[in-house]
């Protein structure tokens, strides 16, 4: 065992309060960044001296040289015993399902989700607890708080560990056990779900694709999709994890999975198509013509929970993050279950999915989950849709114009603008916010703003408070814009501006929610004065 000094602090830069630690590969890989900051989570996340611990990621470039790192500090630290994923490879939430599983007292989690990956790409490492869930805020600020006075690290003194074979080695003293990624995942699957009913759909002519971006749920689809539920091997597409992700961008939205998108509206028939991302815990659903917004997803699920064997007692609450389309906000008011709004980040759903007070709950960048875990999960929100395709007969576009008819829709979209300048980015965030006093009240293009404020989520189950968590701005018409800065990014700024208009005329219902919006969007450009402030004319993306 060696103590270390560390050469320098600085590295550690990390933005207070956000999930974990997202970066450019090259700023991982100078000397000792990483071990100072594993060596701040062993020193802030807890007592790990002799107990188990996961470890694994989304097999991005990088990944292999961190986990050695890993094990040497882990050992260092007295770890007992860490339990990696071959290949170092665990989706986010078959490592949230692993912790628990195996009553670990947390886990690292190596992925920059749906960040490009390869040597100019992003590296990242996330923190969970024993519950299986994203580190609260208040444990990510003091590892923050550490980083910047941390003088020492520990470190046991080895020879890489082979990840490729399944077993135990001794490390120094710490078991390291390398298991199969994907089995327990896919058993916990088959306890939620109607395996027979969506074979049996697969069987009867049934036609689907699954992209997983040559990304982490390519060995997950491969074996429940393709081995336990029958699906040509055809339906999988790009299922081998590459280092750089074969040069795409493994995020499932329809710019960067257009691929998809074409082909499920191309000349082959295709029925429903998905795709997940990098570390496996968002996802995209399609049917011909149809990219099923994320908020609607949500509701749908929540409409349709007590037909899916995991949820025939149905369910005692929901949530969603705040700037999340509203639509399941109407499914909670007629199924009489709380519905509660949180911050962006998983993390603030974990405290109401353990105190029992929801079930269900979901993110407007395509993330999706249940209390099954303690993250959002791509393949379980994919399964959950073909269970609800196999029990209705019905296509996923019948679905979702039915839920329309009966709930009213929320047509919503995105804009995230890409500022370079980050300072000015927070300038722009900063007059937002102080303009909130006088918009009250005030008339803009024909509509009139019936509230606005600076959105703060007071945690109902352990009472901390996160202020600042993005602007709102409420129209006479049901409409509302919010305003937030993007924490994930790795340069810049991204201002995302959310855009939800509430629609139950049936001729404007299947109208794309891009145009329903576009009197919204020029409003929203003009409230946050973007082009005055930095020039900046368009959106960099519009989902
Ligand atoms: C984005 C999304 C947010 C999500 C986060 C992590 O954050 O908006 O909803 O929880 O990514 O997703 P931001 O701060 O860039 O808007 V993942 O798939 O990286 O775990
Ligand atoms: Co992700």
């Amino acid at each position: 065992m060696k103590t270390r000094s560390v050469n320098t602090r600085p590295y550690l830069d990390q933005k207070p309060g956000t999930a974990g630690l997202r970066r450019k590969v090259r700023i991982f890989q100078q000397p000792r960044y990483l071990e100072n900051f594993l060596q701040c989570i062993f020193d802030c996340g807890g007592q790990f001296a002799g107990e188990t611990l996961i470890a694994g990621g989304d097999g991005r470039f990088h990944n292999q040289e961190a986990l050695q790192t890993l094990i040497r500090v882990s050992a260092g630290n007295g770890v007992g015993r860490l339990i990696v994923g071959r290949n170092g490879l665990l989706s986010t939430p078959a490592a949230s399902h692993l912790i628990r599983q195996r009553a670990a007292a947390g886990g690292f989690l190596l992925t920059a989700s749906h960040n490009p990956g390869g040597p100019d790409g992003d590296f990242g490492v996330k923190f969970n607890t024993a519950s299986g869930g994203q580190a609260p805020e208040s444990l990510t600020r003091s590892i923050y708080d550490a980083t910047q006075s941390i003088e020492r690290y520990l470190e046991a003194d080895l020879a890489p560990v082979d990840l490729g074979r399944l077993g135990e080695t001794d490390a120094a003293g710490m078991i390291v056990e390398v298991i199969d990624p994907v089995i327990d995942y896919a058993n916990l699957m088959e306890t939620l779900f109607d395996f027979d009913r969506i074979e049996a759909l697969f069987a009867g002519g049934f036609s689907a694709r699954y992209d997983a971006m040559h990304a982490v749920t390519g060995p997950y689809a491969a074996e429940i999709l393709n081995r336990r539920l029958g699906a040509p091997a055809d339906w999988l597409l790009n299922g081998q994890p590459l280092p750089d992700f074969g040069g795409g961008h493994p995020d499932p939205n329809p710019v960067d999975a257009a691929d998809l998108v074409a082909l499920i509206n191309g000349p082959v028939p295709v029925d429903f198509a998905a795709a997940s991302d990098g570390d496996g815990d968002r996802n995209m659903i399609l049917g011909p013509g149809l990219v099923v917004s994320p908020g609607d997803s949500l509701a749908i699920l929540a409409a349709n929970a007590r037909q899916i064997p995991g949820f025939e007692e149905g369910i005692s609450g929901v949530a969603r993050s705040m700037p999340t389309s509203r639509a399941i906000d109407e499914v909670a008011r007629r199924l009489g279950v709380p519905c509660f709004e949180t911050p962006t980040g998983w993390r603030y759903f974990c405290n109401l999915l353990d105190d029992g007070r929801i079930d269900l709950c979901g993110e407007e960048s395509f993330g999706t989950s249940s209390n099954h875990v303690r993250e959002k999960d791509g393949l379980w929100a994919v399964l959950f849709w073909l269970n609800l395709i196999a029990v209705r007969g019905q296509s996923v576009n019948e679905i979702v114009e039915d839920h329309w008819r009966e709930f009213g829709r929320n047509a919503f979209n995105r804009e995230d603008f890409f500022i370079p300048d980050a300072e000015l980015g927070s300038q722009l965030m900063a007059e937002l916010e102080n303009s909130v006093p006088e918009l009250d009240g005030r008339p803009v293009d024909g509509l009139r703003i019936t509230a606005a404020d600076v959105f703060a989520y007071h945690d109902p189950v352990d009472g901390s408070v996160s202020a600042q968590q993005g602007v709102r701005i409420f129209f006479d018409d049901g409409s509302r814009i919010v305003y937030r800065l993007s924490g994930t990014g790795t340069t810049g700024a991204t201002l995302r501006i959310y855009l939800e208009r509430r629609v139950t005329e049936t001729d404007l219902l299947i109208r794309p929610a891009v145009e329903l919006n576009a009197p919204l969007s020029t409003i929203a450009r003009k409230l946050s004065r973007i082009r005055e402030l930095t020039g900046i004319e368009q959106p960099a993306a519009v989902v």
